[in-house]
C-alpha cells in the first residue's frame, strides 16, 4: 500500500530557505520522481527516421564540411523525447548517420565508449581496428569497441553511409566519455579475421585460443547473416540471431547487444515486453511498426527506436531483414534485464 508523500509545499517557507542555503534537500517531494512505481518513467519517446529525407542532408553536409572540419561527418538521430540536438536516441544509445566521401579520410582516434557500425549504403569504405583492415559493404556489422584505435578511409567510388551505433550516453552519464587522436594506423597485410579464423560459425582457431583477442572477431559480413537468417526461416525457427564473440558465444560488446531478425512477407511479431531500449535498423524490406501505438512505416535503410519497457508490434508487408540494437547486456550485467507478457 502506498500512501501520498509529502510534498514541498507542506513545509514551512523558512526551512526550505534553511535547507536550500545548508546545500540539502528532502527526499520526500522528489521519491517517486526517481523511484516510480511498477515501472520507470521514460524521458526518451520512440523516434523514427526515413533514410530518403537523411541522405540529401548528409549529402549537402558532405559539401558543406570538408571532413579535416568534422573528424567525424555525423548526423546525431535525436530522441525526440530529449529534443533535437540530444546526443542520445534512446538512455543507452547513440544514434548518427555517417557520410564519408570517395578519398577521404577520417583521422585515427581511440575513445572509451563503444561503436558499432551498420553499413547503409555505398561500396569500397573500410576501417581499421587495432591495426585490422575491415571492409565495409551493406549490412555488414563493424565494431570499434572501446579503447580500441580506429580510423576510416574509402576507395571506391561513390559516397558511403552507415549508421554508428555507441553507448555514449552512458559514458556521458559516468563522466568517463573522452578521446585521445593519433597517426593513421599501420594495417596489417591479412583479410579481417572473419575472412581468416573464424571463417566459419563453430570453428576457433586451435593453437593460440587461450591468447584469443578480447575482440576476436570485429566484422560481421552481411551476406552471412542473410543466408542463416533464412535457412532458419525455412525451417520454420524464428529468423532471429544474436551476434556473438565467436571464442565466447557472449554478447559482442560489453553493454550494447546486436540482433539480426527476418521477417516474411506478411508475416506479424509482437515480442515481450522487455526492459531495454532499442534502436532498429532496415537492412531491407517494407512494413510497419507500433511503438507504444505509435505507428511507424518504414522500408530499406529507415532506423527506429523504441524506449525501455515498449510494447512494440512489426508486421512485415514485402520480406524484411531488420538489424536492432538493444541494450541488454548492460541490464543483464547489473542483473534487472526483465521480459514481461503483454
Ligand atoms: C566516433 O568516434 C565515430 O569513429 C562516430 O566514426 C561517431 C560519435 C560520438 C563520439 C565518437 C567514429 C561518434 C564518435
Amino acid at each position: 500500500m502506498s500512501t501520498a508523500l509529502g510534498t514541498m509545499d507542506d513545509l514551512p517557507e523558512d526551512y526550505r530557505q534553511d535547507m536550500a542555503a545548508a546545500g540539502v534537500a528532502p527526499l520526500w517531494p522528489m521519491m517517486r520522481n526517481v523511484l516510480p512505481h511498477g515501472t520507470p518513467q521514460p524521458v526518451t519517446q520512440s523516434g523514427s527516421w526515413q533514410y530518403q529525407a537523411l541522405r540529401p542532408l548528409l549529402l549537402r553536409a558532405g559539401e558543406l564540411t570538408p571532413v579535416e572540419k568534422a573528424e567525424r561527418r555525423v548526423l546525431v538521430l535525436s530522441d525526440p523525447g530529449r529534443g533535437a540536438g540530444a546526443m542520445q536516441a534512446t538512455s543507452s544509445i547513440y544514434l548518427g548517420m555517417q557520410l564519408l566521401l570517395p578519398g577521404e579520410t577520417a583521422p585515427a582516434h581511440v575513445h572509451t565508449p563503444s561503436a558499432v557500425r551498420i553499413m547503409v549504403e555505398g561500396q569500397g569504405a573500410f576501417t581499421v581496428v587495432d591495426g585490422e583492415r575491415l571492409p565495409m559493404e551493406p549490412g555488414d556489422l563493424v565494431l570499434t569497441p572501446g579503447g580500441e584505435w580506429h580510423d576510416h578511409g574509402h576507395d571506391g567510388a561513390d559516397p558511403v553511409v552507415w549508421l554508428d551505433a555507441l553507448d555514449l550516453p552512458l559514458f556521458v552519464y559516468l563522466e568517463g566519455s573522452y578521446a585521445t587522436e593519433g597517426p593513421l594506423q599501420a594495417q596489417r597485410n591479412r583479410p579481417d579475421a572473419s575472412q581468416v579464423e573464424y571463417l566459419a560459425a563453430g570453428l576457433a582457431p586451435s593453437r593460440g585460443r587461450s591468447s584469443a583477442r578480447r575482440y576476436p572477431m570485429m566484422r560481421y559480413p552481411w551476406e552471412r547473416t542473410e543466408a542463416a537468417l533464412r535457412a532458419m526461416a525455412a525451417y520454420g525457427d524464428v529468423a532471429e540471431l544474436d551476434f556473438v564473440n565467436p571464442e565466447t558465444g557472449d554478447d559482442v560488446l560489453p553493454t550494447m547487444g546486436f540482433t539480426a531478425m527476418m521477417l516474411a512477407a506478411g508475416e506479424k511479431v509482437e515480442p515481450p515486453i522487455k526492459s531495454t531500449s532499442a534502436a532498429f535498423h532496415v537492412v531491407k524490406g517494407a512494413g510497419r511498426s507500433t511503438v507504444n501505438g505509435k505507428v511507424i512505416e518504414w522500408s530499406d535503410k529507415d532506423t527506429f527506436t523504441a524506449p525501455v519497457f515498449s510494447e512494440i508490434t512489426h508486421q512485415a508487408e514485402t520480406e524484411a531483414f531488420l538489424i536492432f540494437v538493444h541494450d541488454r547486456p548492460l541490464q543483464t550485467k547489473l542483473g534487472y534485464y526483465e521480459e514481461r507478457a503483454r
